[in-house]
């Protein structure tokens, strides 16, 4: 039986969501973010990234959201129900697969990390500070075009 090890808001719904898909069965074991938001120490336990989500499959212990992806739809998509035979097809699926981790997420935690810098828990004397750099990001021709980007 395969265990998601679930942390709350985090991108281990990648893996259900296509556990769902897969109608794969699949048990999941929860873990609460410590009050820092990062992920308690029990997850190392299971892999040592420490981070949410890892899959155990008997033995085997998968991380990495895209891993985890590719394991699922190698091992339990025998029918190939999502897994396309045509060449261009599989390698626009590889493709949104590594951009959304490789790509797309860097900017949205930035968004995520800058829309916090004017607010607790940044201690009140550097929110003011925070809150200008963050507004300076979302001008247009500002600062650098990563931070446009993540807007
Ligand atoms: N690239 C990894 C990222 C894993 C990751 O950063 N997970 C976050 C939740 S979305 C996490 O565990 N955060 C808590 C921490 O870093 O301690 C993946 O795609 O699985």
């Amino acid at each position: 039986m395969i265990t998601v090890h679930h942390l709350e808001q985090s991108r281990s719904h990648r893996v259900l969501w296509l556990l769902e898909e897969l109608e794969v069965p699949y048990q999941i074991k929860r873990y609460q973010r410590e009050a820092s938001m990062l992920a308690p120490e029990a997850l190392k336990k299971v892999h040592p990234l420490g981070k949410s989500p890892v899959i155990t499959d008997g033995n085997q212990v998968v991380a990495e959201s895209g891993a985890i992806l590719s394991y699922l739809e190698g091992k339990y998509d025998s029918e190939q129900r999502l897994t396309s035979l045509d060449e261009q097809a599989r390698l626009q699926a590889n493709y949104w697969l590594h951009y959304a981790e490789g790509s797309l997420m860097p900017l949205l935690v930035m968004k995520l990390v800058f829309g916090r810098l004017g607010k607790a828990p940044v201690p009140w004397l550097l929110r003011p500070a925070g809150r200008r750099w963050a507004r300076a990001c979302r001008r247009p021709g500002s600062i650098s075009s990563w931070c446009r980007i993540a807007r």
